[in-house]
C-alpha cells in the first residue's frame, strides 16, 4: 500500500503504525508548502488537499488519521490494537483528533486566521492556554500506565505525533505533565517509531 505523507506532519502517525505493524508500504512525500496538496491529482485523492492519504492494494483510498489507523489495526488483528471494548479507544482517538490535533492550526498558521502580528500572538496564547487542560486530560488517562489503554496501540501513536509538535514545533515544554515526558521517551524507544522518524529524516525529540 501507499501512504502520502509530509515529513513530521500528522501523516507520521499512520507511517509509524505501518512500521509498528510490519506492513509493507511505500511513502510518497507531498510538499504542502510548495502546493503539492493542491494539484488536481492530489485533490482527486483528498479534496481538502491534506495528508495523510492511504491507497490500499485493493484500490481503496482512505483519508483521516483516525480512519487510517483503525484500518491498519483491522488489517493486523493479531496485534490486538482494537480491544473487545473499543469505546475507550474511540474516546481517546476522538479527543486527540478534535481537541489536540486541530488546536495546532492556529498555532502553526495563525497568520491565515488573523492579520496582525499582535493578533497572531494573542491567538497563539489563547490556544496554548486551551491546550493545557487537554494535556492534563491525556496525562490523567496515562496515569501510571505505559500507554493510554495500558497496552500500546493507535491512540498512543497519534498522541505521540501531536506531542512532537508541542516540543519541536512550538519549542514548548511538557514539564507540567511528567507522565507525558515519560510517554514521549517510551515511544521514542520503540523500533517502529524510530524507523518512521528516520524515514522522514527526523530525530527523536526527547530520547
Ligand atoms: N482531519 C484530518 C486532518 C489532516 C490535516 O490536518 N493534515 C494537515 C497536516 S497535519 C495538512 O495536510 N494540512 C494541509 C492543509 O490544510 O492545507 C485528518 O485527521 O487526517
Amino acid at each position: 500500500m501507499k501512504l502520502f505523507i509530509t515529513p513530521g506532519a500528522c501523516s507520521l502517525a499512520p507511517h509509524i503504525a505501518l512500521h509498528e505493524l510490519g506492513i509493507d508500504h511505500d511513502t510518497v512525500a507531498i510538499n504542502l508548502r510548495k502546493g503539492e496538496g493542491q494539484t488536481p491529482e492530489y485533490l482527486a485523492r483528498n479534496p481538502v488537499g491534506a495528508v495523510p492519504v492511504l491507497e490500499t492494494d485493493d484500490g481503496r483510498t482512505i483519508t483521516e488519521v483516525m480512519a487510517i489507523l483503525l484500518y491498519l489495526a483491522q488489517r493486523k488483528p493479531e496485534a490486538g490494537w482494537i480491544p473487545a471494548d473499543a469505546i475507550p479507544l474511540y474516546e481517546r482517538l476522538s479527543f486527540i483528533a478534535s481537541e489536540l490535533h486541530k488546536s495546532f492550526f492556529p498555532l502553526f498558521f495563525g497568520e491565515r486566521i488573523v492579520s496582525t502580528p499582535e493578533a497572531v500572538a494573542e491567538l497563539a496564547k489563547t490556544y496554548k492556554e486551551r491546550l493545557a487542560p487537554r494535556f492534563a486530560r491525556v496525562s490523567e488517562w496515562l496515569g501510571g500506565q505505559d500507554y493510554l489503554l495500558g497496552t500500546f496501540g493507535p491512540a498512543d501513536i497519534y498522541l505521540y505525533v501531536i506531542l512532537t509538535w508541542w516540543l519541536r514545533g512550538m519549542k514548548e515544554s511538557l514539564d507540567s505533565w511528567p507522565n507525558l515526558i515519560f510517554f514521549v521517551k517510551r515511544m521514542e524507544a520503540r523500533p517502529g517509531v524510530r524507523a518512521a522518524l528516520e524515514h522522514e529524516n527526523l530525530t527523536p525529540v526527547l530520547a
